[in-house]
């Protein structure tokens, strides 16, 4: 997996080889709303001021996961290891006959010309990273600068945080202009309880702001009990489904980047879906209508 420019980290964890056909069928036109593509690194080299080299991940591994599990688009989130430089994210738009759209990183000085452009290519949010094991500086100004140049394009903002952090920042993430979506629910710590003070934080945040959105992603990330049910992670998502079901998004965050405890079986990640979202209707928001939304508002009838 190692490619002529870039040796990945020693210890990382290539994606699963062959995930199992998933059970659940996902509805027709389900978006995966949170997935990453990675160079190749000779091709679109990685960032100088990365945190890790990951395997190389590409466009064409995506879309074959895509079509596996039974999806139509790709949300393509841009990771911390391509810094700014959004060209592998640009180039699988491209060639993705407009089945993927994306979420770009930027710096503070990006002209308008080159948020253009970005649009052009299919870019509709941008995001920002707190998560410090990830980043130098934490980016409050340049994201509230931002979130106010992109809404003139209907971009929204997407942000990176965990659930530790969450007391010292939600009354800036209040002040933020447009619709904000969380990665990962706010990466809560699952041994809590679901409906004790610490989720319940992250649930006010989103209820006294109408805007707010959550990825209700990353069982894998976020569990102790661990693969394939990730049982001690559904109450958490589940109450988030059930409680913001216009305004939560689901992805299978392949190629799964940073993950040490074990590489999730994408399919059985799409097993999941049926027990954070138990009914047909609650399904079709989180797959089909909250990602359309977002991302292709245009195709929406
Ligand atoms: C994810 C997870 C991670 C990494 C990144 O931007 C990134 O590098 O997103 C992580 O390490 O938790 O897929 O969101």
């Amino acid at each position: 997996m190692s490619t002529s420019a870039f040796q990945m980290d020693e210890g990382w964890l290539v994606y699963h080889p062959s995930p199992s056909v998933p059970v659940f069928r996902v509805p027709p036109g389900a978006v995966d709303a949170h997935c990453h593509v990675f160079g190749p690194g000779d091709e679109f080299p990685y960032a100088p001021e990365r945190k890790y080299t990951p395997c190389d991940a590409s466009k064409e591994r995506l879309w074959e996961l895509r079509d596996h599990l039974g999806f139509e688009r790709n949300v393509i989130v841009q990771a911390t290891c391509h810094g700014a430089d959004n060209r592998a994210l640009v180039d699988a738009m491209q060639h993705s006959g407009g089945k993927a759209r994306g979420v770009a990183s930027v710096r503070r000085d990006i002209s308008d010309n080159e948020l253009d452009r970005l649009h052009e290519a299919g870019v509709r949010g941008v995001r920002f990273s707190f998560v410090k094991r990830l980043v130098d500086v934490l980016p409050h100004d340049t994201l509230q600068e931002i979130g106010e140049r992109i809404q003139r394009l209907g971009w929204h903002l997407v942000i990176y945080f965990e659930s530790p952090d969450l007391p010292e920042l939600a009354e800036f993430f209040a002040t933020l202009p447009g619709s904000v979506v969380f990665d990962h629910m706010g990466r809560p710590d699952v041994s809590k309880d679901p409906n004790g003070p610490e989720f319940d934080a992250f649930i006010s945040l989103l209820q006294e702001n109408g805007s707010m959105w959550a990825k209700v992603s990353c069982p894998d990330r976020l569990s102790q009990d661990g693969p394939p049910e990730y049982d001690d992670v559904v109450p958490f998502a589940r109450r988030v489904v059930e409680t913001f079901p216009d305004r939560v998004l689901w992805g299978t965050d392949w190629p799964h980047p940073n993950m040490k405890s074990h590489m999730p079986d994408d399919g059985k990640l799409v097993d999941y879906i049926p027990k954070i979202a138990p009914t047909d209707e609650l399904q079709h928001k989180l797959l089909v209508e909250n990602p359309m939304r977002l991302y292709w508002p245009e195709e929406i009838s």
